[in-house]
């Protein structure tokens, strides 16, 4: 008897490997607005890449991926068609850069509530990852 069993993979065979989302958080601005932004990790740890074209959450009317530049010294966000990983690659969504748009929660947010917030991936599938709605970066 030893303790190396416990250590033991899952049956890889069984589930294809996915993307995980990793320190997803919520922006909880200081007054209550429309419109909020998401950050994170997406860990791409996979052979393949992952190319996210969309996404939901049953806790905004309305998400899409965004992307914050200084262009002429002026903040400007656009919205990003799609985004790629590479293979052991990954994607960082944080303030100042990429993030999600969060539109029109349907509840007020709550400091240490989560939501759940799932990408759609191309070529059909999808992605679920959690995020915490705090005040501030982890
Ligand atoms: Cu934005």
């Amino acid at each position: 008897m030893n303790g190396v069993a416990a250590k033991s993979p899952a049956p890889a065979a069984a589930k294809a490997c996915a993307a995980q989302v990793r320190e997803g958080w919520v922006r909880l601005p200081p007054m209550q607005m429309p419109m909020m932004a998401g950050f994170g990790r997406i860990e791409n740890r996979c052979a393949a890449p992952v190319i996210i074209v969309g996404a939901k959450s049953a806790a905004f009317a309305d998400v899409s991926l965004h992307e914050t530049r200084i262009v002429d010294g002026v903040s400007k966000m656009r919205a990003l068609p799609e985004l790629r990983i590479a293979p052991d690659g990954a994607a960082v969504l944080k303030p100042g850069g990429m993030h999600l748009m969060l539109m029109q929660p349907h509840a007020p947010l709550k400091q240490g509530s989560r939501v759940a917030i799932e990408f759609e991936l191309k070529g059909g599938g999808s992605l679920l990852g959690e995020f915490e709605v705090r005040k501030a970066a982890p």
